[in-house]
């Protein structure tokens, strides 16, 4: 069991690397707010409630990264995975599983609650961090602000002039949002592969955009001169970064330990939610140690309740507690409006004179950008593949406009989501419209080897940005309140409906801080 309270200094140093100091959870265990959850949503409502004073306590499933294994790292690298790779599994499961068909990504690892977890629904599975700092541990870090006009269209409640101008400011701001040197960007070896795949992009006629990111370029530049440690250019990113990575623990959620009202237990999973008559709220969560066995179970009180356990995690709570009685008035809406954000994967193979690289950054940079076509919608970020050897692969993550969703139901206790292989087919059908064009251009072809043994070039059946579930504006009033209860809050990705047009952590973080904003003024006072 592992509880935090710590003063932690603000600004870009990891959570309690310095100053954490574990103690017993408060032998009340109550608390004036809760927040479920420690990812952009969660790290976000705990930050704005502890600088207005509320004693405020996270409840966070995953483990505290700041402790170095044998090997002196606090993650283990990509190409060496260990058990602090993926959550609970002996084996490692990554998204693009093999090379020349062969089964030689993933590895044997001892179950341990790892930073990265696979969520493995029919038809779909999600990808998503674990630990304090949620999917801010493992992902990407593009920090990427949506087109004003396809936000509104996801949001016409939200004051969209608002939100550009006031909340998408305040969260790149807070999460140090940086951009990459176009010149640095042009002249080194690391970033050869998105230069690729940019000229083959032009040479079918179609736009490239730079991409913000969270991970401090200086760093990277130093690591690119050897004087600093490697990280984004030592392959590290899906199992977590060690160097570089500005993630929440450096950001939102060292402010908010700042404040001295925010306390943090780790490895305490919510599994219910309940109103006790006097209209405060009553959670069940179970500890689980490094083997993932439930060592006790704990109760916990609060007068204010926000659900930040990220698409998934916020909408099976509120499924199960709708549906077993003890939510009984939620909204219907709840459950309802998810999608995988039209998420593809892909690979192409370029001639033999078009070398991508063996040094490839981990952090991507640039994506092909043609949303704006209303034929066929498509964003796609030129991803990176390193392996340290060159295999002239260019790899995508396509962001397709699918308007297709989804809803979880609820048996036997357990929440299933009914996404269907043919609503994926749509989200492939727009990558390989795109792709095709790109392929005729340059006349390459794609990978057939990279995911799996069945030669499938359209990795549909995977999302890393599970969004909706818990709708703004549907399941809940237009900041998050859920329908039918007072103070329970839905402030994470489940309030997004399905699809955001570009990677969605920036867009969760604002609209986190509007409805933290709008909160602590209206509902607070006595
Ligand atoms: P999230 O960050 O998932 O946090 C939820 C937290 O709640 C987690 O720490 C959970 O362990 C915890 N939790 C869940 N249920 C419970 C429970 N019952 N009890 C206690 N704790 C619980 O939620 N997005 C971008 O914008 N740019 C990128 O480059 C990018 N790359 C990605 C790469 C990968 C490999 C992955 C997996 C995701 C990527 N994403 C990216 C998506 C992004 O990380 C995701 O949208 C956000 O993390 C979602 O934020 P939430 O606050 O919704």
């Amino acid at each position: 069991m592992a509880a935090l309270q710590t003063a932690a200094t603000l600004g870009f140093t990891r959570v309690g690397l310095q100053s954490a100091r574990a103690t017993e959870p408060d032998p009340t265990q109550s608390a004036t707010a809760i927040v479920v959850g420690s990812g952009y949503g969660g790290a976000v409502a705990a930050l704005r409630l502890g600088q207005a004073g509320i004693p405020t306590l996270v409840l966070e499933m995953g483990r505290l990264w700041n402790t170095p294994g044998p090997d002196g790292k606090v993650f283990c690298s990509t190409a060496a995975p260990d058990q602090r790779s993926m959550w609970f599994r002996t084996r490692t499961e990554a998204p693009l599983a093999t090379f020349l068909w062969l089964d030689v990504v993933n590895k044997d690892i001892s179950r341990y609650p790892g930073v990265l977890d696979r969520v493995r629904y029919d038809h779909m599975s999600v990808f998503v961090g674990r630990g304090v700092g949620g999917g801010s541990l493992v992902n990407g870090g593009m920090a990427v602000t949506p087109p004003k006009a396809y936000f509104a269209e996801q949001f016409p409640t939200v004051d969209a002039d608002e939100m550009y101008g006031t909340y998408f400011p305040r969260a790149r701001d807070m999460l140090g949002v940086n951009t990459v040197d176009p010149a640095w960007f042009e002249s080194t070896e690391w970033y050869r592969f998105t230069r690729i795949s940019r000229r083959h992009a032009a040479n079918a006629g179609l736009r490239t955009t730079f991409v913000p990111n969270v991970y401090d370029f200086e760093h990277m530049r130093r690591e690119a001169a050897g004087t600093a440690p490697k990280s984004a250019l030592a392959g590290e990113v899906i199992y977590g970064n060690n160097h570089g990575k500005r993630s929440l623990d450096r950001t939102y959620l060292a402010a908010a330990l700042g404040t001295g009202n925010v306390t943090v237990h780790t490895m305490e999973r919510v599994t219910s939610v309940r109103r006790a008559p006097d209209g405060t709220y009553v959670l069940s969560a179970e500890r689980i140690d490094v083997t993932g066995t439930v060592v006790g179970t704990k109760e916990y009180g609060c007068a204010y309740l926000f659900l930040a356990g990220g698409s998934l995690g916020t909408t099976e709570l509120l499924v199960r507690a709708r549906e077993s009685g003890t939510l009984p008035d939620l909204d219907a809406g709840v459950g309802t409006g998810w999608g995988p954000n039209g998420n593809v994967m892909l690979g192409r193979a370029n001639h033999l004179w078009d070398t991508v690289g063996a040094n490839q950054s981990t952090m991507p940079v640039m994506g092909i950008d043609d949303w704006s076509n209303p034929a066929n919608p498509v964003f796609a970020e030129i991803a990176p593949l390193p392996t340290g050897l060159e295999h002239w692969v260019s790899l995508y993550l396509a962001i397709t406009r699918n308007p297709e969703r989804a809803a979880f139901s609820y048996a036997n206790g357990a929440v299933r989501l009914g996404w269907s292989a043919a609503q994926s087919a749509v989200s492939a059908g727009m990558a390989k419209n795109l792709f095709d064009r790109i392929n005729r251009a340059n006349a390459t072809i794609y990978r057939y080897d990279l995911f799996g043994s069945s030669g499938r070039v359209f990795a549909d059946d995977f999302t890393y940005h599970p969004l909706g579930g818990c709708v703004l504006g549907r399941a809940t009033d237009g900041y998050g309140r859920l329908k039918g209860y007072r103070r329970l809050y839905a402030v994470d990705g489940s309030l997004v409906p399905g699809s955001i047009g570009v990677n969605p952590f920036v867009t969760i973080t604002a609209l986190a801080e509007r409805t933290m904003a709008r909160v602590l003024v209206e509902d607070t006072a006595p």
